[in-house]
Formats: structure tokens, C-alpha cells, sequence
């Protein structure tokens, strides 16, 4: 099979066969009839990477040839999933290695299972990275992901009587077949240390950093993987060692342990993510992975372009475009200055100009918790020079920007300045971002308003064109195409092949929506997956669950702001009125979730643990009859949330109103025909005018109503006693009901709820929310009707492909042509 892209030849079942039995014995050193699956899996992946490296060969090579400019993605986080499957769809020999297995007698989904998650990421961020370096590959832009090869990935959940229990997560234990180690392209970076300061014999002024530690940064390439091997492009990951492997003087004097130590910290930096999504400052080793990834990354780029332009600074803004994934990488700004003026002794305003037309920021969050900020103090002991930069950069801009537009106003000064002046001063990453980028983008419209209006309006009124929006997407390879076979199957038939490249061909299905015989092959399917994802419940929790019942499926990080308990309140409010009414008449709901706290988020962590105690109750309780069944899934990852999404009819959206800047699991949802329960906040607002409004099962107050009940003043207790079944659940949770002989277990839910003032405004929400459950429960009795809003919710959210945000970036922000790989036999 003759491949279009930068694959030559598109492996046939024969071809694949041969390469794996080969990869077995040379590689692997084993045989047929020895072979463990984990060695036939890395046979496999072997026989695969023969392709996949073709590609990536063909891809640099004409990337290097053609000269492109290209955006590198800087990301600290990337939740890959696993990559076997993925390879193969994008390949297009899916079905050719599953025959090529199973004439070798074995099955392609056993060995699918013998791959570790690759979870480099906390959940929505890293995910994004995810989707995006897919898209690039696809649409062929020259492009390059950079972020830190961590050791141990996102801690692995387990619960112990319904708590959370953090294990570590060593997903490349036994090695990972899919990256490749680059030693020749090996980085140094510094640390801590002084500044000197020093002038030539003409009397001019130079910074010297005489740094107190060296870092070694080895790469990990991993090859990405273009839809039908259009490009493959490369995820480049660094791991931190010591500089000099070994200090042989301490070591050679009897210091055996002391040798090793600066060993040991070196390694650190790149040992662990960390496990929150929304909080991290503060942490000095968070300051350096930033700055170590960040540093590598700009070496290597600047390495690249060396390469061609020599010492030739000129066009470094024309070639290089960088995307700062939140502001996790902003210290890239003040290090590119310091290579620049330090380094290659360039004056200010020359590599400053050079800075702005490298830079883009996209924020992710405003939760204020979220927005970095770095002590002063912290920095001067970790990275003394970029602080005298950072201080110069803050220095011209208060001076050359505010101060003219706003002539002598302190207030405006102090407001926008990168420092902070507090009780300790403090550098605002988020000010730096703005101040050092050329474009600035929220992540879904309403978002990119409120990033507007809300969290920079000054920035926004000296530099109005700077602020733009380019809403989030999810790629359709991984999210449709390869986690929803049948589904997608039936596209083919029903739509044509095309959809997996040009998502809004998924149109087409809108005019099947009454078409009786694709409701019933479209419900047919749904059945189909629920039933499995009801056999993979049982194995993992021991709860059976109806695949005849409305799988309701809520699936993201646990965040106040989320609003898992709100759903749980819900789940209390039906059960309760089935203990009131022993024949309540209800469709028989499946609630599952799936979410993983910060190990230091307590209240998180407590709605956990009261979900799983309800959860026990309710699934235990002979009087519920099966209307209601109760399931936390165990250690919510990528690969469950590929069996998840294909089996959910409804996808709860349900954060309060201005709170979720985007969400990316709300699409996903709604392309695998699940239907929203959603909040008027982040992509549900787009999902909903592109959905339409019988589509989808909106409530909740608004993000203005949200900022005028504030400001009017919020009293949670007023609903408390308002409304008797709010009060009556809140009770039911401080009793022993749910946790026998132990009263007020889960009672955290409550305090927060009103003596913590409910925050998230779930008892002003609660109403609204049972109402419009109570709609879907009245859509799904109408089994033509809902499938028809499952079929156009699949047809309609074209728009949410990460394709369509990549082209968006590539039009607002980067400014890059498409450079097809034409393959060299
Ligand atoms: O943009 C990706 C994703 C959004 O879809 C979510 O709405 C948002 O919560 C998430 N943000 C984070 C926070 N990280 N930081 N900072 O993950 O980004």
C-alpha cells in the first residue's frame, strides 16, 4: 500500500507479520513458542516504529530541506494515554496488524492492554498538549512539543474503604518502545548561584551569572504520528542527570554518599509531576522544572537555527514561533533575553524585538489560585540573572508603555507591574506572559472574554490587538475514530471516510437523525459499548450494572468548581424520594465518575469518599430496585476515558458559569452522541448554539447572574432553609445513614456548603439542575426522540475537532505554512 505522506509504504497484514516474528528473534530474543505477551508487544511496537521512523526521517529531512518556520509547543504536561492503538489508526494498519495478530494466534486488544499509560499530565492542559501535537502532525506543520521526560507520571488511584490512596506511577518501568534517547543533542543548564557585574576596557557594563550548579538535559524523542502518516513530527522530552556523572574526589576521600548526592537532586527535577492542576507555585523544584525544560528547549531550537544562519540573528523571529502553555513556561521569556544579551551580546531593544515576535501565551484558568506567582526572594537564590531581566523587562514597560498611557498614575502602575508589592514581593508570571508575547488567547470565547474583561483590562487598553480566542478542540482520531469502532464504522457508511480529516462532514449525519433505521443502528451501538464498559465496571469495582439503564457519566479532575457534589446532592435528592415513594417513577440511572484529587485538595478528597459511601449504600439497598446504581471508577486515566466516552448518554458539564475556561471532555462526550447536562460556561456555550437548544439540557445561573448574586451577596443558608429537600439531603449527609456507627463522616460537604459560604454556588444551582434532569429523564422515555438528539449531537459538534484550533492558531497566532512530506522510497 503506496502511503501519501511522509510514510512510504503503508504496512499490509504480511508485511507486519514478518517484521514482528523477525523483531521477535533479533530483537527481543525469543520465540513463537516462548514469547511472553509483553514480548510479543514489543515485537509489535518494534515492527510498527519500522514505519513510524520512516516517516520521522522523511519529515525532518524536508522540514530541514524547505527551511520552514516552526511553532514549538512548550508544555509541562502531556497526557499521551497509550500510544499503540493511536500509531496504528494514524498509520491506517489497524486492522492490518490485528489480522497480522491473529493469524499468530493472538488478539490485538490483549496486547493493547500490556501498555502503560503515558500520563505525563494532570488532566485538561495536558491533554490539550496532547490533541494539539496530533492535529500539527496531521495538517503537516512543521512543529515540535517540548516538556520534561518526568520518571513518574500522574500518581496511580486506588481507594481503600472509598478513600483515595496515591500509588506512584513508573509507566516506562520496563522501558517505552516509542521514544527514542538522543544523546548528541544533550543540553546543559545552570542554576542558583551569583551575578557579577563587570566592564570591558571601553567601560561598558556586563552581567556575568557564575551559576552554582550545573544540569545535564538528555532528550527522549517521541515520534507523533500524523492521520494517514501525513508528517510525523516529534515530542521531545528532557530528563534531568547531574552534569558530571560523579564528584570522584568526595568519593575517592570516602564520602560514598555524598559523592552521589548532587546526583540525586540533579535527577529530581525531572522525577515526578506534580499532581496538581491548578496550584503549584511556591514549590522550588517547580521553578526549576520549568526553567530546566525551558532552557533545554530554547538551546535546542537556537542549536537548530545556528545550523543554518550561523551567528545571524536576523531571521530567528521569522523561523521560530512559541506557544507557552499557560504560563508554566514564562520563564522562556527571560532566558531567551539572557542568551540574547548575555550570551550572543545583542543590545536590549534588539533581542526584546526579537522576544515579541517569538512569544504567544494561552491561558488556561483564571481561578486566582491558579495564576503563578514566584517570591522575589525565590527567585534570586534559583535564578539570580533572570531576575535583574525581569526587573529590567518590568522596568521599560512601566516606564514606556503605562506610564504613557496612563501619565503618573501609581495605582496603574501597581496594578500592572510583573512585580508584586506586597508583604512579600512577588513576580506575576501571568503580567510577564502578557508583557513578553505577541498574541494572547483564551481557550473558549465566553474564556477569551473574561480573560478580557476580568483578569487583564489595562493590558487589553494598550494592547487591543493582542488578545485573541482560539477555542479548544479534541482530536477525532483518538476520540472517535480508534475509541468507538462501531461508531465509526457507521459513519464511514453513512457519511463517507473523510470525517476523521474534516470533522464537519459529520454534518452530513443530521439528515439520518428521523431516519428510523440509523436510530436503531446508532442506539444499537451505544447498547453495544455500554455493555462493555458494564463488564469492565464489574471487573474493576464488582458492581453490575444494566446496560439498559441511562449511563449519566461525569469524568474530570475533582474541583470544587466542578461541581461533583452538586451531582452527588442530586443522586441524593432521586434516592430519597425512592425511600418516599417506593414506586417513584424514574428511568433507571447508571451515575458513574471518574476523577483523581490533589493529594493535598482534602475537600476533594472528602467528596471522594461520600460519593463511594453513598455509592455502597445505594447499590446495596434491595428497595432501589436497580433505578439507581452508584459507581466511582478506580484510577481515571486516558484509557478509561476511551471506554467511558463511547458508552455515556449523559455528559454532565456542570461547573458554576465563568468558572471552567473551556473543557475538552464535553466534547468528546457530545461526539459520541452523549447528551449534555450543562452549566452556560466554557465550550458548552458553543456546544449548545452548535447543538442547538433540544439538543441539550442547560441550567444554572449565568456568568453575569453569577457576578450579580455575588455582588448582591450570596447566603447559602437561605436556600438551606428555603428549600426542604436541599435541607433534608444536607441532614441525611451528617447522620450515620451512609457510614453506620460513624455520624458526621462525610460531613465536609455540608460545612463547606454553608458554613464555608458554598463557594460555587451549588445550593443557588441545585434547583435548576434537578429540573433539568428531570427533562432528560422525560427525553430519554422517548427512545426515537433521544435518539435522535444523540445522533445530532454527534452531527452537529464539528466545529470541536483540534484540527479547526490548530488551523485557528496557525491564522490568529502563528503565522505557518503547511509543508507536506512527500516520502523517498
Ligand atoms: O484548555 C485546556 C483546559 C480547559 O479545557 C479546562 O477548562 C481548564 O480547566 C484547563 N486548565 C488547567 C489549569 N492549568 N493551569 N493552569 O488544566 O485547561
Amino acid at each position: 500500500q503506496l502511503a501519501t505522506g511522509a510514510v512510504a509504504h503503508l504496512p499490509t497484514s504480511d508485511d507486519l507479520k514478518n517484521s514482528i516474528v523477525r523483531h521477535l528473534h533479533g530483537t527481543l530474543g525469543t520465540d513463537i513458542n516462548k514469547a511472553s505477551r509483553q514480548a510479543w508487544w514489543s515485537a509489535t511496537c518494534a515492527a510498527v516504529n519500522e514505519y513510524v521512523f520512516d516517516g520521522l526521517r522523511n519529515t525532518q529531512r524536508t522540514h530541514y530541506e524547505q527551511n520552514t518556520r516552526a511553532v514549538h509547543y512548550f508544555s509541562l504536561e502531556y497526557l499521551m494515554g497509550r500510544l499503540f492503538s493511536n500509531n496504528l489508526h494514524n498509520l491506517g494498519a489497524y486492522d492490518a496488524a490485528k489480522q497480522a495478530l491473529a493469524e499468530l494466534g493472538l488478539n490485538i486488544a490483549d496486547l493493547e492492554d500490556q501498555e502503560e499509560d503515558m500520563a505525563l499530565g494532570n488532566g485538561g492542559l495536558g491533554r490539550l498538549a496532547a490533541c494539539f501535537i496530533d492535529s500539527m502532525a496531521t495538517l503537516n506543520y512543521p512543529a515540535i512539543g517540548y516538556g520534561i521526560h518526568y520518571e513518574h507520571g500522574l500518581f496511580k488511584q486506588e481507594f481503600s474503604d472509598g478513600r483515595q490512596i496515591e500509588r506512584p506511577d513508573s509507566w516506562r518501568e520496563y522501558g517505552n518502545p516509542w521514544e527514542i534517547c538522543r544523546p548528541e543533542s544533550v543540553q546543559e543548564i545552570s542554576v542558583y548561584g551569583y551575578v557579577e557585574t563587570t566592564y570591558d576596557l571601553q567601560g561598558k557594563m556586563k552581567k556575568v551569572w557564575h551559576p552554582g550548579r550545573i544540569i545535564k538535559g538528555i532528550p527522549w524523542d517521541i515520534p507523533v504520528v500524523g492521520y494517514q502518516g501525513s508528517s510525523v513530527n516529534v515530542l521531545r522530552l528532557w530528563e534531568s542527570r547531574a552534569s558530571g556523572f560523579f564528584n570522584w574526589d568526595v568519593f575517592n576521600s570516602g564520602g560514598y554518599i555524598d559523592a552521589s548526592r548532587e546526583n540525586v537532586e540533579a535527577e529530581t527535577i525531572s522525577k515526578v509531576l506534580y499532581p496538581n492542576d491548578e496550584t503549584d507555585a511556591g514549590k522550588e523544584l517547580r521553578l526549576i522544572q520549568q526553567y530546566f525544560f525551558c532552557s533545554c528547549s530554547l538551546k535546542d531550537i537556537i542549536r537548530r537555527y545556528k545550523r543554518t544562519y550561523g551567528d545571524d540573528w536576523s531571521q530567528f523571529g521569522a523561523q521560530v514561533a512559541i506557544q507557552l502553555n499557560d504560563t508554566h513556561p514564562a520563564i522562556a521569556i527571560p532566558e531567551l533575553m539572557r542568551i540574547l544579551v548575555d550570551r550572543a551580546e545583542m543590545g536590549w531593544d534588539e533581542a526584546w524585538n526579537i522576544c515579541q515576535h517569538v512569544f504567544a501565551y494561552t491561558n488556561h484558568t483564571l481561578l486566582p489560585e491558579a495564576l503563578e506567582k514566584w517570591s522575589v526572594r525565590l527567585f534570586e537564590k534559583v535564578l539570580p540573572r533572570h531576575l535583574e531581566i525581569i526587573y529590567e523587562i518590568n522596568r521599560r514597560f512601566l516606564v514606556e508603555q503605562v506610564d504613557v498611557l496612563w501619565p503618573g498614575d501609581n495605582e496603574k502602575k501597581r496594578k500592572l507591574s510583573i512585580i508584586e508589592e506586597g508583604h512579600e514581593h512577588m513576580v506575576r508570571m501571568g503580567h510577564l506572559s502578557v508583557v513578553g508575547s505577541f498574541r494572547v488567547n483564551g481557550v473558549a470565547q465566553i474564556h477569551s472574554d473574561l480573560v478580557k474583561s476580568d483578569l487583564f483590562p489595562e493590558m487589553v487598553a494598550l494592547w487591543p490587538d493582542k488578545f485573541t480566542n482560539v477555542t479548544n478542540g479534541v482530536t477525532p482520531r483518538r476520540w472517535l475514530k480508534a475509541c468507538n469502532p462501531r461508531l465509526s464504522k457507521l459513519l464511514d457508511e453513512t457519511v463517507g471516510v473523510d470525517w476523521p480529516r474534516d470533522l464537519k462532514q459529520l454534518k452530513k449525519l443530521a439528515a439520518y437523525a428521523d431516519d428510523a433505521q440509523i436510530q436503531d443502528a446508532f442506539m444499537a451501538i451505544k447498547h453495544q459499548n455500554k455493555a462493555d464498559l458494564a463488564q469492565t465496571v464489574k471487573e474493576l469495582t464488582g458492581v453490575s450494572i444494566d446496560p439498559h439503564a441511562m449511563f449519566d457519566i461525569q469524568i474530570k479532575r475533582l474541583h470544587e468548581y466542578k461541581r461533583q457534589h452538586l451531582n452527588l446532592l442530586h443522586i441524593l435528592a432521586l434516592y430519597r424520594r425512592i425511600l418516599q415513594n417506593p414506586d417513584y417513577d424514574m428511568v433507571p440511572r447508571v451515575f458513574l465518575f471518574g476523577a483523581k484529587a490533589a493529594p493535598g485538595y482534602k475537600l476533594a478528597k472528602e467528596i471522594i469518599y461520600a460519593i463511594n459511601k453513598v455509592a455502597e449504600k445505594i447499590n446495596s439497598d434491595k428497595r432501589v430496585k436497580n433505578r439507581l446504581k452508584v459507581v466511582f471508577m478506580p484510577n481515571y486515566r486516558v484509557t478509561l476515558a476511551e471506554k467511558m466516552i463511547p458508552a455515556a448518554d449523559v455528559s454532565e458539564q456542570i461547573s458554576t458559569a465563568g468558572k471552567e475556561a473551556s473543557g475538552t471532555g464535553n466534547m468528546k462526550l457530545a461526539l459520541n452522541g452523549a447528551i449534555t447536562v450543562g452549566t452556560l460556561d466554557g465550550a458548552n456555550i458553543e456546544i449548545a448554539e452548535e447543538v442547538g437548544a433540544d439538543n441539550i439540557s442547560i441550567f444554572g445561573l449565568t456568568v453575569d447572574e453569577v457576578k450579580a448574586l455575588h455582588a448582591k451577596g450570596y447566603h447559602s443558608w437561605d436556600y438551606y432553609y428555603a428549600d426542604p429537600e436541599i435541607k433534608a439531603i444536607l441532614d441525611w449527609l451528617e447522620t450515620d445513614y451512609f457510614t453506620p456507627g460513624k455520624p458526621g463522616e462525610l460531613g465536609a460537604i455540608k460545612r463547606s456548603l454553608l458554613e464555608g459560604g458554598d463557594p460555587y454556588l451549588v445550593l443557588a444551582d441545585f434547583r435548576s439542575y434537578v429540573d433539568a434532569h428531570q427533562k432528560v429523564d422525560g427525553w430519554y422515555r422517548d427512545k426515537a426522540g433521544w435518539a435522535k438528539k444523540a445522533i445530532l449531537n454527534t452531527a452537529s459538534v464539528g466545529k470541536f475537532t483540534s484540527d479547526r484550533s490548530i488551523e485557528d492558531y496557525v491564522e490568529r497566532v502563528w503565522k505557518l505554512e503547511a509543508c507536506p512530506v512527500t516520502a523517498k522510497p
